[in-house]
């Protein structure tokens, strides 16, 4: 059993395109369970450092723009191998090479706006949870927990 806890965020063309039950169902369908939720507009400062690993790259500036430029609604999720599970429905960086079933792959067409980031490994997650929950995540139980796990 290796019970992880992951960043996850609704990017801004999710939020606006009203996508957000239909994620957040997903993940709660699956069976991971939300420990921390809220919508904000992202800061410069926060989305540069959310994307430091890219700082180099040339979309670095559009992304942090997108990032920046509408609400975007940030989780933690845990469960089981949280963060490959997230990764896996979440499908790959570009849409278009997302299979059917994906979020990315049912609702996105462009890597620009590709609706939803997960974090990539349970390292990355920690430090992302740092940087966008500064308030602890919760520690709950649920009564459907005993069928899942
Ligand atoms: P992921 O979000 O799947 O973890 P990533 O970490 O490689 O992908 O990149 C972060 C985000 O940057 C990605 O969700 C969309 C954007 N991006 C990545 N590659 C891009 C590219 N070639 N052109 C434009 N935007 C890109
Ligand atoms: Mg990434």
């Amino acid at each position: 059993m290796a019970i992880e806890k992951t960043f996850v965020m609704i990017k801004p063309d999710g939020v606006q395109r009203g996508l957000i039950g239909e994620i957040v169902g997903r993940f709660e369908k699956k069976g991971l369970k939300l420990v921390a939720a809220k919508l904000l507009a992202v800061d410069s400062k926060t989305a540069e450092a959310h994307y430091a690993e890219h700082k180099e790259r040339p979309f670095f500036g559009e992304l942090v723009s997108f990032i920046t430029s509408s609400p975007v609604f940030a989780m933690v999720w845990e469960g089981e191998n949280a963060v490959s599970v997230v990764r896996s429905m979440m499908g790959k960086t570009n849409p278009v090479d997302s299979a059917p079933g994906t979020i990315r792959g049912d609702f996105g067409l462009s890597i620009g706006m590709n609706i939803i980031h997960g974090s990539d490994s349970v390292e990355n997650a920690n430090r992302e949870i740092g940087l966008w929950f500064a308030e602890n995540t919760l520690t709950y139980s649920k009564s459907g927990d005993v069928w899942i796990q």
